[in-house]
């Protein structure tokens, strides 16, 4: 056998002998997306998730976790306890059973579907084996039941260790920094908007959130319950919050339609971009789906009939289309599906066909009361159709401009755009840079193989305020969608981004590393999450990460970040260093820019990702939109560029 025969031997017989748990450790990727932020705060969800089935199932009203000052976690409920008996086919606890086999991890018994359920719904078992150490705690039976684990392996058979009349579930995990290898801190952000999402979508459930890393004036933990009386309703309202209503009331319904349990909430609002969100058990399915398709096919029948019954319509000598009907619309559509099928290019498309009728038909019921009952509101809203109809009308024409469907009729690259020489879109870079003369010193600084420069003109259209048209209509916008490549529509879907043709696989955002250049870069991206949110979810976007500070002694040049940085290397130096502050991009001379911004070798990108996308939603239309006072509370709170200048 050659060497190299012999080494694919050795590693089929290796992954063979792996089994279940090891797998878990050789393989993470596989079951919890990846081993970086996002799969760690999948962790935490993955055993949340457990404690909403119990109370889904009608068990459990009470969840806590905690964060605590090591960076472990601790889940608790109070629902049925883990069981704890003999599990007869294993021959241990099926408590044991539950924490120790791959894709045991479910109920036992089948009448309860499994509703809830992590992205990968792959079970507490994959956080135990995740976890450098776990404790399981069970109050059931009348008494206490613990286990504790390494690596997933047991370290002990279950034992009781005292008596309770409680019920329930304590959870601690450690997350294994071997496998865990960039980071183990957990954020307190990203747990909370999880935790305050699943709290609408599951109303009547507490759940409390607890930081033991930091506490608040009053020397208390910092720590937020959140607790839904009305559900997506209020979850719409929290949506919307930012934005001015232009009916008078949430429309909202609940129920089961062919055996689907549908909740939907709907508002419209007095601003032109359409939010809805969408949830299969819990899990935010960004790509849409069928349950999306019934919810617009609901929607655009009962308006139109609606409508056309009004004979508000009567004189409209413009066709109205579906999308009309969802101009200024935040709605979110929430299925519990027991066998979802998940499609699509991130697995959030639920494919389930069933799913469709059973929404549209709820939507129909739910909205043909609500235009009976609130004539005043149907008016208004068929009003804002009409408007849509228009403007959609005009924005047709200016969009026509950057749809490139034919490249010889289309045009070429944008004037101000400098172009790389490579091809192949792969290894190609743009630098989307604020202002002129900052273009000027990226083109001079820059690899011309693989980075192309474009300069934007000051600050670019806010588009959270902006008409469809408008936009289409900008230069700044024209020019980043031609040179990007992409056009609007897809054989699928009229409005979905067409990246095929994409020009670059990295699409870099550089810009002063002060308040107008956070600003322009919040405008940006602003643009991106609305026009272009498939570059985001593609991890296509990234940010640039230019120094704040140059600190010089002679002939030794070196940069800093931060004002710490700058410190160490002031006293590194051994004084008399001078320093420069760097105002802007422009600044800098084209060597320097390469050095610290541009050269793959040294510089650090920030890579733009959407945990989120409810929650973003939400910023965006905060930080863009019309409400002033929120904007200003968050901008004091989040204020990482504000006092640099004072
Ligand atoms: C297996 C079976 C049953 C409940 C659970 C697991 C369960 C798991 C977790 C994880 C966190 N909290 C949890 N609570 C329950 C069914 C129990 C029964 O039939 O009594």
């Amino acid at each position: 056998m050659s060497e190299e025969a012999k080494k694919n031997q050795y590693s089929a017989d290796s992954i063979q002998a792996l089994e279940g748990m090891e797998h878990v450790r050789m393989r993470p990727s596989m079951y919890i997306g990846d081993v970086g932020t996002r799969g760690l705060h999948h962790l935490v969800y993955e055993v949340v998730d457990n404690s909403i089935d119990e109370a889904m199932g009608g068990y459990c009203d009470t969840i806590e976790v905690i964060i605590n000052e090591d960076n472990s976690i601790t889940t608790k409920d109070n629902g049925r306890g883990i069981p704890v008996g003999l599990h007869k086919k294993e021959g241990v606890s099926a408590l044991e059973v539950v924490m120790t086999k791959i894709g045991a991890g479910g109920k036992f018994d089948k009448d309860s579907y499994k509703v809830s359920g992590g992205l990968h719904g792959v079970g507490v078992s994959c956080v135990n084996a995740l976890s450098s150490h776990l404790k399981a705690t069970v109050y059931r039976e009348g008494k206490i039941w613990e286990q504790e684990y390494e690596r997933g392996k047991t370290l002990y058979p279950v034992k009781s260790i005292g008596e309770s009349k409680e019920n329930g579930t304590v959870v601690t995990f450690t997350p294994d920094d071997t496998i865990f290898t960039q980071t183990t801190e957990y954020s307190y952000e990203t747990l909370a908007n999880r935790m305050r999402e699943l709290a609408y979508l599951n109303k009547g459930v507490t759940i409390k959130l607890t930081d033991k890393r930091n506490k608040d004036e009053k020397g208390e933990y910092i720590s937020e319950t959140f607790y839904s009386e009305e559900g997506l309703k209020e979850f719409i309202r929290f949506l919307d919050g930012n934005r001015e209503p232009l009916i008078q009331s949430v429309v909202s319904m609940e129920g089961e339609k062919n055996g689907i349990p549908v909740e939907v909430a709907l508002i419209y609002n007095n601003g032109y971009t359409e939010n809805l969100h969408s949830y299969v058990n819990n899990i935010n399915t960004h790509e849409g789906g069928t349950h999306l398709s019934g919810f617009r096919r609901g929607l655009t029948s009962t308006l139109k009939k609606y409508a056309d019954n009004s004979g508000m319509l009567d004189k409209v000598k413009f066709e109205i289309s579906g999308d009309d009907f969802r101009e200024g619309l935040t709605a979110i559509v929430s299925v519990k599906v027991a066998e979802p099928q998940f499609e699509g290019q991130t697995k959030t498309k639920l494919g389930n066909r069933e799913v469709t009728s059973a929404v549209s038909q709820a939507v129909s019921e739910m909205l043909t009361n609500y235009l009976e009952e609130h004539p005043e509101d149907a008016k208004q809203i068929v009003e804002k159709v009409k408007l849509a109809a228009q403007a959609r009308h005009a924005a047709a024409k200016a969009r026509e401009m950057v749809q490139r469907k034919n490249p010889m009729t289309g045009g070429g690259l944008p004037g101000k755009l400098s172009d790389c020489s490579d091809q192949d879109p792969e290894n190609c870079e743009i630098f989307l840079v604020e202002g002129d003369s900052a273009g000027g010193t990226a083109k001079m600084g820059r690899d011309r193989n693989f980075q192309a420069i474009l300069p934007l003109r000051g600050k670019i259209l806010n588009v959270e305020k902006a008409m469809q048209h408008k936009v289409f209509e900008n230069e700044e916008i024209k020019n980043m969608y031609t040179a990007l490549g992409v056009t609007i529509g897809t054989d699928e879907d009229s409005k979905a981004l067409n990246l095929e043709k994409l020009r670059y696989h990295k699409v870099i955002i550089m810009c002063d590393a002060d308040v107008d250049g956070s600003h322009i870069e919040t405008l940006i991206l602003t643009f991106f999450f609305r026009y272009m949110r498939e570059l985001i979810e593609n991890g296509h976007v990234y940010i640039a990460t230019p120094p704040l500070y140059l600190v010089k002694k002679g002939a030794k040049k070196r940069y800093a970040w931060n004002d710490s940085e700058r410190d160490e290397i002031v006293e590194s130096l051994g004084g008399g260093a001078g320093i420069q502050r760097y105002k802007g991009l422009g600044e800098m001379n084209a060597e320097q820019l390469w050095d610290t911004t541009m050269n793959p070798e040294f510089r650090t990108l920030r890579q733009v990702t959407i945990d989120n996308a409810t929650e973003s939603d939400r910023i965006f239309s905060m930080l863009m939109g019309d409400e002033v006072p929120p904007r200003r509370e968050f901008i004091e709170k989040n204020a990482v560029y504000a006092n640099i200048d004072a």
